[in-house]
């Protein structure tokens, strides 16, 4: 068994959809729990710490623009392979060309606007995690309750 956290973000575009439910719900089913969630309004400066890989890229102005113009629900993630599992789920950058059954090709519109993210790497889900729980402060544990049974 390899259980590991992840972090999901529902994007502003899920809210304006209103399909934030459904999202949440294509983790569940495949038995990713929801160990910890907020939802937020990010700012610009937030915005571009978290995406600071993309700094100076074409779409860097409208991702940001896009990802403050709305609330985000951050979910951390957990299960078996969750990190891997997650980015199956979700789906390729691109709607047009993700899989039938994932969640971008469902609930995207296009490749910025395109309903949730998932950390892509254990060293991003690490640091992604971080970034909205630090210290593991809103994150509940699988020892902790039978919720998790
Ligand atoms: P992903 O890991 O699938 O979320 O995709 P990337 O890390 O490559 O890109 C992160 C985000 O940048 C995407 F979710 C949306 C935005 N983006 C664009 O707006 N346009 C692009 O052409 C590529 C990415």
């Amino acid at each position: 068994m390899n259980f590991e956290k992840t972090l999901v973000i529902v994007k502003p575009d899920s809210f304006s959809n209103r399909n934030i439910g459904k999202v949440i719900s294509e983790f569940e089913v495949e038995n990713l729990r929801v160990i910890g969630a907020k939802m937020l309004l990010l700012n610009e400066e937030e915005a571009s710490e978290f995406y600071a890989e993309h700094l100076g890229k074409p779409f860097w102005e409208p991702l940001l623009d896009f990802m403050t113009s709305n609330p985000i629900l951050v979910l951390a993630i957990s299960g078996e392979n969750a990190i891997v599992r997650s980015r199956q789920l979700i789906g390729k950058t691109n709607p047009a060309i993700a899989d039938p059954g994932t969640i971008r090709r469902k609930y995207a519109s296009d490749n910025r606007h395109n309903a949730v993210h998932g950390s892509d790497s254990p060293e991003s889900a690490k640091r992604e995690l971080e970034f909205f729980f630090p210290d593991g402060e809103g994150i509940f544990s699988w020892e902790d309750k039978e919720y998790f049974l």
